[in-house]
C-alpha cells in the first residue's frame, strides 16, 4: 500500500488541558484544533510537526477505546496513523495478507479524514490506523 507519510501519532492523555501546555510551552508547537469525536468517545487536540500531526486523545467515557486503554496501560502512545492514497484498496490488501481489521470499511474520523484501524494483535502490538483525505497545512 506504500503509505506516503505518518499522518499522525495518537497519544492518550488524562486531560487535554493538562497535556497541551507541554506541547505548546516546552516543545513550542501550536494547538490548531480541538475537536470532539462523539462516536469514538474522545476529545482531540492537534499539533502539526512537518507533515505529521500529534493527536492528543482525552476520553469522554471510561468505556470508550481511550478510556479503556488508559485504565489498563496509563497515558502514552495509543496509535500510529499512516496516510494512504486508496484506503479501501489498502484495507483489502491488508486483509488478504491475513491482517485482522477492526474496521472492515472506511469511516469518518477527526478532521474529515476517512480512517480505518487494524487490530494491534496482528500488527505487533501497535494499534495501526490507515487514513486518506485532506492534506491540511498548519
Ligand atoms: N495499542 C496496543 N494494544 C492495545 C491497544 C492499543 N491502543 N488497545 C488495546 N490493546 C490491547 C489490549 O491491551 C489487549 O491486549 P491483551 O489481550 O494482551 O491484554 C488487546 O489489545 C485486545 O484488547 P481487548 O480488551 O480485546 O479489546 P479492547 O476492548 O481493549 O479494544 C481495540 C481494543 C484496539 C480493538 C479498540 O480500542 C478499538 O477498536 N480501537 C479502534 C478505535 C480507537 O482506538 N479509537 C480512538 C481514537 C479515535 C481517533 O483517533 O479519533
Amino acid at each position: 500500500m506504500k503509505p506516503s507519510h505518518i499522518e499522525h501519532i495518537g497519544i492518550a492523555v488524562n486531560s487535554l488541558a493538562e497535556a497541551i501546555p507541554f506541547y505548546e510551552k516546552v516543545l513550542g508547537l501550536k494547538c490548531y484544533n480541538i475537536e470532539e469525536v462523539a462516536d469514538q468517545k474522545v476529545k482531540t487536540a492537534f499539533f502539526m510537526i512537518g507533515q505529521t500531526k500529534i493527536e492528543l486523545l482525552e476520553s469522554t467515557d471510561p468505556e470508550g477505546p481511550v478510556g479503556k486503554f488508559i485504565e489498563k496501560k496509563g497515558e502514552g502512545i495509543h496509535h500510529i496513523a499512516f496516510a494512504v492514497d486508496n484506503l479501501e484498496e489498502s484495507l483489502r490488501e491488508a486483509e488478504s495478507q491475513g491482517i485482522r481489521l477492526i474496521d472492515a470499511a472506511p469511516r469518518r474520523g477527526a478532521e474529515g479524514l476517512d480512517i480505518a484501524f487494524l487490530h494491534p494483535k496482528s500488527t505487533f502490538g501497535v494499534l495501526t490506523e490507515l487514513c486518506e483525505g485532506n492534506k491540511m497545512n498548519h
